[in-house]
């Protein structure tokens, strides 16, 4: 906040009023959605999710699901709430269905 600096006489003759402003808009959260590696789940299924679930290449899904293989989780997109909830269940879903204990899970930004 700037500092009125006048004195109480006010010799300049300004009025004194503070004229620092505060941005009033929010930008709206972005929650990162990850993808953990687990001892079961082929590699295959996963870099299949990636492309289906999160319109990735074949090339930058395989280079994603190998970060997972090797890091022990990575990042696959930053997405709004509601799109990061949608690709959660969807992936959850998917994986439940194959009988793959797959995770993916999402965290505000
Ligand atoms: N670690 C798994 C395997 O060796 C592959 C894998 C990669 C599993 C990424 C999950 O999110 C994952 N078959």
């Amino acid at each position: 906040m700037m500092a009125d600096t006048d004195k109480p006489g006010d010799a300049d003759n300004d009025t004194g009023v503070l004229t620092d402003t505060k941005p009033k808009t929010q930008k709206p959260p972005l929650y990162k959605v990850m993808l953990l590696n687990d001892d079961y789940t082929p590699m295959e299924f996963v870099v299949h999710v990636l492309e289906r679930f999160f319109g990735l290449s074949h090339a930058q899904s395989f280079e994603i699901m190998l970060t997972v293989h090797k890091k022990g989780l990575a990042v696959v997109g930053v997405f709004s709430f509601e799109v990061a909830e949608t690709k959660v269940t969807q992936v959850m879903d998917f994986a439940l269905r194959h009988q793959h204990p797959l995770q993916c899970t999402m965290e505000k930004e």
